[in-house]
């Protein structure tokens, strides 16, 4: 009885705070700055974005639009938002301040027993909650952008689907132009870039959020490490790390985790991960979760039986190396992840590869070294962001040299997340996790 009263305050005290808690999100006040960031990019022009609309058929629940949330911190679906930069008067155009909405679907009480309960434009709190200087129902939406277009037209920034693809944005947008709210020129743009250019520089609360994704998926390859012997299964291994890493924080893996043993080691999306581990073989693990809507991504490389043999430790040891010195010789505001060019430490990584070791038949190792040496993470694995600048302070990405032989079945992939501080220093993310063949094979007999 006492339990069932206890129960009711609380619900009383947090009923009125619906938007989903789920996620630990940072303060309002990064969103607005992402936010107004965006307004300067926009160039006197206007951002317009859709979350998706719920689907009954996903498999881990919703999860908010990677653009959408880097501006709102909303996880709930089928908001919108618009930005408008300011402008000043031309012409028949009056001046205009930033402006800011985050429209929201009505409340629907029926729905929202399915789906739990949503915060809506008319709550009181929702300016509140969500940071925006104004909410307002979806439904006035077209009715707000047409006061903001100036008569002469503008520039509408949207997220427009590449071709073959869709895009949350594609349905809203023509039912916009049918109802026209677009009245004189409007010119669309796609926002991709600029949300890339945006998205490439983490701030501090991201690069947060990024070590709880990290050290939650660290600690689920230890489990691997401990739990991996002859005989079990691939998707025993990805089952573990799952469960370790959710048991931690996360709400879903990264990315389709991959376990690959023997022959399988050497296919790099490799993920029906249903074989069984046979004595022997190495393990290629390229396995991480999802914090908080931020990405880690690890990969570590294990012999199934807790020893190497002297070829695979051979090839191991090749790859670590190309790992260090591509590290080593990181320099901010120099350095590229990607390209062959001599400012690139994936050439570095595969100089290195290619003068260390020989194939069966006597041939340099780099041609095995078939994909790029790295990738920023972030709201999305493979993040968006721009590639043609040099690395520098606040970016966070993978180095992961890889090698893969199938004729002898060994693949061997190295994978850390880095981020580099303020003072330009490469910060090794996922540091704790074993790496040299010494640490793996210790941290596996340690059972
Ligand atoms: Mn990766």
């Amino acid at each position: 009885m006492k339990k069932r009263a206890v129960f009711f305050v609380f619900f009383i005290l947090c009923g009125c705070v619906s938007l989903a808690a789920a996620l630990e999100r940072q303060p309002n006040a990064d969103y607005r700055a992402r936010r107004e960031a965006l307004a300067k990019k926009l160039d006197g022009g206007i951002a317009v974005l859709f979350a998706p609309v719920e689907r009954d058929d996903e498999v881990y629940g919703f999860r908010q639009a990677d653009n959408f949330y880097y501006l709102t911190g909303n996880s709930e679906p089928a908001g919108a938002l618009l930005i408008a930069a300011a402008r000043e008067a031309k012409e028949n155009s009056p001046a205009r301040p930033y402006t800011e909405i985050l429209f929201l679907p009505a409340h629907n009480t029926i729905q929202e027993k399915w789906t739990g309960p949503k915060l809506g434009p008319d709550d009181g709190n929702a300016t509140q909650v969500t940071g925006f200087d104004h909410v307002e129902v979806l439904d006035k939406m077209r009715d707000e952008i047409a006061k903001l277009l100036p008569p002469r037209g503008t520039v509408l920034f949207s997220d427009l689907p590449n071709f073959g693809e869709t895009s949350a944005s594609v349905v809203p947008l023509e039912w916009l132009q049918r109802s026209n709210a677009f009245v004189g020129r409007v010119e669309f743009k796609d926002i991709k870039p600029l949300m890339a250019s945006l998205r490439t520089t983490k701030d501090a609360g991201e690069v947060d959020l990024l070590r709880k994704a990290v050290s939650a998926s660290a600690a689920a390859h230890k489990a691997a490490m401990k739990a991996m012997k002859p005989g079990v299964n691939e998707h025993d291994i990805s089952a573990l790390m799952q469960y370790e890493w959710n048991k931690r924080g996360c709400d879903r893996p990264a990315y389709a985790p991959i376990v690959g043993t023997g022959f399988n080691s050497t296919v790099l999306h490799y993920s029906a991960d249903d074989a069984t581990i046979q004595n022997g073989d190495v393990v290629v693990i390229d396995a991480a979760g999802e914090y908080a809507m931020y990405a880690a991504d690890i990969t570590r490389t294990l012999p199934a039986n807790g020893k190497f043999t002297a070829r695979q430790r051979e090839i191991y040891d090749i790859v670590y190396g190309a790992q260090q010195a591509a590290a080593a010789a990181f320099v901010s505001g120099k350095s590229k992840i990607l390209g062959r060019e001599s400012d690139s430490i994936a050439k570095v990584a595969y100089d290195y590869i290619n003068t260390h070791g020989k194939d069966l038949h006597g041939e340099p190792l780099g041609k095995y070294f078939i994909h790029g040496l790295g990738h920023y993470i972030g709201l999305n694995v493979h993040d968006e962001g721009d590639y043609t600048i040099p690395l520098g302070p606040g970016m966070v990405f993978t180095i992961e040299p890889g090698i893969y032989i199938p004729e002898e079945k060994i693949g061997v992939r190295i994978e850390d997340d880095y981020w580099v501080d303020a003072s330009g220093k490469l910060v090794k993310l996922s540091a704790d996790l074993p790496s040299t063949a010494d640490e793996v094979e210790k941290a596996m007999a340690a059972k």
